[in-house]
């Protein structure tokens, strides 16, 4: 037997035929709810509970943590009302299809809003407009086709993957200079335009899984991840790379890469870490940095181990950094792999042809 299996219901009636005297709360079955209920869980419409606050019947408000709502998993279909003290409110995993303009008008003290999973399709207008300390925005996995209209400038985490959105608006993202996360991956996205210009704290970017044709314009000059693997990108512009800082990790496989869609040293820039350019059409190595970790190659047409593309000198203090290369599903075998490169890769511990 499973206790997870038991019903709310049952649980405190199983409990009371196994502890004994019983026979007053057998007299009043429900005596167990307002237990419940002093604890804090509301049960009845927008109730006052022990700390003056309300909560919503459907959701859990407790009261060692007033400004916390939990309504995650409960089978709503449309938002509750939510009072104006909340600050953490988990609506996740539901069936909520919209976010009309009012539904969150007097929770102007949101700092997370957990929406993803569920069904959401239409967002009204104003929905989030008057969310002045938003901080974490989760809409992932909804049925959103477009971002969402005049969203806070304050947020610095904002989820919108999983769902159907093919545009993203010029002016989508304006102003939100704290926006450290953006995550846009698995949506029907063919283009981003100047969308993320403003985005000056942005560190991680994941555009994976869309329609992309190209890389997008006027990336962040903060960028630490860069991910847009599954795409259709065929070639890079001059100099992609060149205008980062902090640029660590940069995933590209499954696109349409060839040799002539890459500029010479587009890969050769300092501090990358990780760089995969896996499932494309590649023929040769691309030149990389000596301070590049893990290379992934595997599944291109590549013909040649050029040995520089890792070293153009190689003596004590000029080597290459990399530990792990991947180069199996190409056109090459271990007896292409030159003798001398031990010397060049000498940190390489992993290398699979
Ligand atoms: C907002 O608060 C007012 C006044 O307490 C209330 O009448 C209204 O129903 C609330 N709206 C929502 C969407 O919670
Ligand atoms: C998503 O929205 C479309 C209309 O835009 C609707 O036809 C479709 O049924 C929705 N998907 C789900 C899973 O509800
Ligand atoms: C960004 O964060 C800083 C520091 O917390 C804050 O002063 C500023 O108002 C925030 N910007 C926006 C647009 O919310
Ligand atoms: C990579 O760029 C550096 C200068 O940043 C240059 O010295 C080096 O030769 C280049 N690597 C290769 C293999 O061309
Ligand atoms: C081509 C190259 O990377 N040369 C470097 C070799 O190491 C010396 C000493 O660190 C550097 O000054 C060179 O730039």
């Amino acid at each position: 037997m499973r206790l997870a299996a038991f019903s709310p219901l049952l649980l405190p009636l199983l409990l009371c035929a196994m502890s004994g005297p019983c026979a007053a709360q057998q007299q009043d079955p429900f005596l167990w709810l307002s237990a419940l209920r002093s604890r804090g869980y509301g049960v009845g419409s927008l109730q006052a509970d022990n700390t003056g606050g309300e909560c919503p019947e459907e959701c859990d408000c407790p009261p060692t943590f007033p400004v916390a709502m939990y309504c995650d998993g409960r089978g709503m279909t449309a938002v509750p009302s939510v009072p104006s003290r909340m600050k953490y409110v988990y609506l996740q995993h539901n069936q909520i299809t919209s976010v009309p303009d009012e539904a969150f008008a007097n929770a102007t003290n949101l700092v997370w809003l957990m929406l993803h999973e569920n069904n959401i399709g239409s967002v009204g207008k104003k929905a989030f407009a008057k969310m002045q300390s938003l901080d974490r925005l989760y809409l992932s996995n909804n049925n959103l086709t477009k971002v969402p209209a005049n969203l806070p400038s304050s947020l610095r985490d904002l989820r919108l993957d999983n769902n159907r959105i093919a545009k993203v608006p010029p002016n989508a993202f304006e102003g939100m200079e704290n926006l450290t996360i953006l995550l846009l991956h698995d949506n029907a996205i063919q283009e981003v335009g100047a969308a993320l210009k403003g985005l000056t704290s942005l560190t991680l970017l994941d555009v994976s899984s869309n329609r992309l044709k190209k890389v997008p314009e006027s990336l962040p000059d903060q960028l630490h991840q860069l991910y847009l693997e599954s795409n259709a990108i065929d070639a890079i512009p001059n100099n992609f790379l060149g205008h980062f800082q902090q640029l660590q990790y940069v995933r590209m496989s499954h696109n349409e890469l060839t040799d002539k869609g890459i500029p010479p040293n587009t890969f050769n820039v300092t501090g990358l870490v990780e760089l995969d350019l896996s499932y494309n059409k590649l023929e040769r190595i691309p030149t990389v940095s000596t301070s590049l970790e893990h290379l992934y190659l595997q599944a291109n047409h590549i013909k040649e181990f050029s040995l520089g593309s890792f070293c153009s000198v190689v003596d004590v203090m000029n080597f290459s950094k990399l530990k792990v290369l991947r180069l199996d599903g190409n056109e090459i075998s271990l007896r292409d792999v030159p003798t001398d490169s031990a010397l060049c890769l000498r940190m390489a511990s992993d290398i699979a042809v």
